[in-house]
């Protein structure tokens, strides 16, 4: 079926008004259109802050058939519609085009669900979280990506900074290596979330308007190298390709690594590697600083609400981090920048801690989780540790 045809569009759209009208009443009154939108996920990966990339492999499992289908498409949607002409006047585009295109996406049940917030009080779990992310199959495929890519990954360090294992990380962690980009269409995801973020989110509003900013730089992507927008598939997010890039970041930090021409993100493993670490590079990755410092305390000094209040933002020397009870090994009490106490919750066991430096920090603008960058690290380290010698 076709809604790209303006007659079938037509015929099926006084009922489809009358559903969005029901979807949108149901939304107004803070209520969730679907089923489906009321369930939170216990144990969801923690997301503490909005993230800028969304990974394929964090979406949830469980899924209803429900969920899964295609709703109405937005051609029939008023405010959708009326956002294409701004969209279209704003960023010098053919506003027949853009509409057909935003007319084209559905709403997607499945995804609105996907951005429930995190259960509250639930205590996170690194170790569950870990083990999600670092195992043998995923292992493996790091060493065949990292042998094939050799040279890309050996020049991507040189220019950057960026070791080679935190790039393969990224990779491993968001797609296996390519293995799972996604498979929504991408213009289903950006114009779903756009016009119907869940309204129960508390930072619905906010979040609505960052999708309905990357809806309009994958329009001026797509149509900047005659891409058909309607084709491209991604994560629940939009993200897209083996480094699961966000529209606006395909455009700020994505570069043509191979040489031909072409960013390409989707085919081109050079292209994602030079981009991640380009990235990187971009949110100031620092040559040789480590990641991270292991950490022990000292109980009769300890404070630790004050050490975990500035979260992972770097903010204490090693002397300010001894003065509150943080004891360093011999590299950590040498590093000359700041740090972050990064707490690591193990659901109702004890939490585990290191001391993240600026470079922690850095991985966690990929995606805003400690438990994201920590996974990235870990992972990297035991595919160099599986390379063969
Ligand atoms: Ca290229």
């Amino acid at each position: 079926m076709t809604l790209n045809s303006k007659k079938l569009t037509i015929d099926v759209s006084t009922v489809l008004l009358a559903l969005c009208s029901l979807l949108a009443q149901a939304s107004a009154q803070g209520v969730p259109p679907q089923t489906a939108l009321a369930g939170q996920t216990a144990g969801k990966p923690p997301d503490k802050h909005p993230g800028v990339h969304k990974s394929t492999t964090k979406r949830t499992k469980k899924r209803t058939a429900s969920a899964e289908m295609p709703g109405p498409a937005y051609a029939t949607r008023a405010d959708a519609m009326r956002a294409a002409s701004e969209i279209a006047i704003a960023r010098n585009l053919d506003p027949q085009w853009v509409a057909q295109t935003i007319g084209a996406a559905h709403y997607m049940p499945v995804i609105a669900k996907a951005m429930a917030p995190a259960a509250v009080g639930v205590p996170k779990n690194w170790a569950a979280y870990r083990s999600r992310f670092i195992d043998d199959v995923r292992i493996k495929a790091g060493v065949r990506f990292w042998t094939d890519n050799r040279a890309a990954l050996e020049r991507a360090e040189q220019e950057t900074g960026v070791p080679a294992s935190v790039v393969v990380g990224i990779m491993g962690v968001e797609t296996i290596f390519g293995q799972q980009t996604g498979r929504y269409r991408v213009i289903d995801a950006l114009t779903t979330l756009t016009f119907d973020f869940p309204k129960t989110h508390p930072k619905a509003t906010a979040r609505a308007a960052f999708f309905r900013s990357e809806l309009e730089e994958y329009l001026v992507l797509t149509e900047r190298t005659h891409t058909d927008p309607l084709a491209l598939r991604g994560s629940y997010a939009g993200a897209m390709g083996l480094p699961q890039f966000m529209p606006s970041s395909w455009t700020k930090y994505g570069i043509d690594f191979d040489g031909d021409g072409h960013v390409d993100l989707f085919n081109s493993p050079a292209d994602a590697i030079g981009s991640v670490a380009n990235y990187f590079k971009s949110f100031q990755w620092q040559r040789d600083l480590p990641t991270h410092y292991p950490v022990r305390f000292d109980l009769q000094k300890l404070d630790l609400p004050a050490l975990l209040a500035p979260d992972i933002v770097p903010t204490f020397t090693p002397e300010e981090f001894a003065a509150k009870g943080a004891i360093l090994d011999t590299a950590g009490q040498q590093h000359k920048g700041l740090l972050a106490l990064i707490e690591l919750q193990n659901g109702t066991d004890a939490p585990q801690y290191v001391a993240g430096t600026e470079n922690f920090y850095v991985i966690t603008r990929y995606n805003w989780s400690s438990y994201y960058a920590m996974a990235v690290i870990e992972l990297g380290r035991e595919v160099a540790a599986a390379m063969p010698k």
